[in-house]
């Protein structure tokens, strides 16, 4: 036998008109008693209604944003009498269902607002720890509280999408996906503003290609994982571009289109040499760097599929034609998207260079775990003091980045400075 019976809103004090933020049960649902169905909030002091007694959901007589006051009907609830009243059973017979019965059923108070007090166990590997005082000062129900509680969710750490900024049930399991999907890496990252552009006029959504579906999440656990430090330094290439522009036509008779990144790469292995931190990663327990003593360089290159870095190996075993040709080769067979994975693996230092196309300096993203990368911007005609006078002289912007754990500013700034005395001495490099 079933009874059904309307819930009501217990005494509450003396508050009246108080709105319903939240309602946490629908048509339908079978709760137990004690289950929250609804949560008010005051100005004061935000509190549940819990159920009775267990039942099944027939009806809510009350939508998000309503007012209510004490005896403001709820909900309908459906109860089985045999479970939900033992004492009834017990009576001669069971009351007919027109006899109303003689006082309504007794009201659990409503929830305070108050911490939880006992916390479950937290799985502490993947969250960061809970900051108590804005935890306490979050805008959230009781239930809510508890059930960031039971999973070790710091509330103050989420973005609430009730009114006022309330922190709702799915806004906890959503920053608890977040977090476990690795999007708020280091688990404590400010959400970013969701904004509805289509208000603001008209737009269409462009699907990213599938190299920057890959290259996106790389270079963000890049740019969140190594504190990077960029140097920028000034190479004066006049001397290099005259003893290209003689090498030309030598070089494309061998089959290669001489640029300055040929050059450029045939220094910066003079300068792994030297300095072979650079030419290292750490090793994952971040107890060692592991040196490599290949030379293998791996350029970005710009593409209509996105950003590819196939590399050069040996670089240091190779002559500057040679590297010349290859990277001619690699560089068209990337913008027609036929570089294997395998050609693209393996780098052990890495070069950014957008001087074909302009700029002066940046701060190019390391490659990780690689330890360093070179970003190489437009040389162009400078006047430089020279012997009295000012000359004009070919300069060429470099943009060290460098994993600052590894490499020290010191030590960053000796490589910069080496590259730029390989690059102004073009014997060093055109063997
Ligand atoms: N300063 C002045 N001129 C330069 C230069 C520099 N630093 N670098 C190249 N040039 C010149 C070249 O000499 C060439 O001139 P000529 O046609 O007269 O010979 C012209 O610019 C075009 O060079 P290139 O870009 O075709 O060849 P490259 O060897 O310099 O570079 C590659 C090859 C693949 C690196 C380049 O084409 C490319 O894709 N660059 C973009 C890389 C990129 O996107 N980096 C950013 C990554 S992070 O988003």
């Amino acid at each position: 036998m079933t009874r059904r019976e309307e819930i009501r809103v217990p005494d509450i004090g003396d508050f009246h008109d108080v709105e319903v933020v939240e309602v946490l049960a629908a048509a339908g649902d079978t709760v137990g008693a004690e289950a929250p169905l609804i949560a008010l909030e005051t100005d004061k002091a935000s509190m549940e209604v819990p159920a009775p007694m267990a039942g099944r959901i027939v009806e809510m007589k009350v939508a998000r944003g309503a007012r209510v006051s004490r005896g403001s009907v709820i909900a309908i609830l459906e109860v089985d009498e045999a479970a939900a009243a033992p004492a009834a059973a017990a009576g001669p017979a069971a009351p007919a269902p027109a006899a109303p019965a003689a006082a309504p059923p007794p009201q659990p108070a409503p929830r305070p607002a108050a911490p939880v007090a006992q916390a479950a166990p937290r799985p502490q590997a993947v969250l960061p720890p809970i900051d108590e005082a804005g935890f306490g000062r979050a805008h959230a129900s009781p239930s809510v509280r508890k059930f960031a509680r039971e999973l070790g969710v710091d509330l103050a750490q989420v973005t609430g999408s009730g009114p006022k900024g309330r922190v709702l049930q799915d806004d906890v399991k959503a920053w608890v996906k977040a977090v476990l999907g690795g999007q708020a890496a280091g688990g404590g990252l400010p959400k970013l503003p969701v904004v509805d552009y289509a208000k603001y006029g008209a737009i269409e959504a462009v699907a990213l290609s599938r190299v920057r579906k890959i290259s996106g999440p790389r270079l963000q656990a890049s740019w969140l994982n190594i504190p990077h430090v960029t140097q920028h330094d000034e190479a004066d290439i006049t001397a290099l571009e005259a003893r290209r522009l003689a090498l030309r036509a030598a070089a494309q008779a061998e089959g290669a289109r001489l640029t300055v990144l040929a050059f450029i790469i045939r220094a910066c292995v003079l300068a792994l040499q030297e300095f072979p931190d650079f030419n290292s990663s750490l090793a994952t327990d971040g107890a060692a760097l592991i040196r490599k003593k290949y030379h293998h360089i791996g350029f970005a290159a710009d593409t209509p599929q996105g950003l590819v870095v196939p590399v050069i190996r040996d670089a240091d075993q190779k002559g500057l034609f040679a590297i010349a040709r290859e990277l001619g080769d690699l560089s068209a067979r990337a913008r027609e998207g036929k570089v294997s994975g395998e050609e693209m693996r393996g780098g052990s230092f890495t070069i950014s260079s957008l001087g074909g196309i302009g700029g002066t300096f940046f701060t190019p993203i390391i490659n990780a775990p690689e330890v360093a990368i070179l970003g190489v911007g437009r040389a162009a005609q400078r006047p430089v003091w020279q012997d009295g006078a000012f000359v004009p002289r070919l300069i060429l912007p470099l943009s060290l980045s460098y994993d600052h754990r590894v490499i020290d500013g010191a030590t960053g700034v000796r490589f910069t400075s080496f590259l730029v005395q390989a690059l102004a001495d073009p014997d060093r490099l055109a063997g």
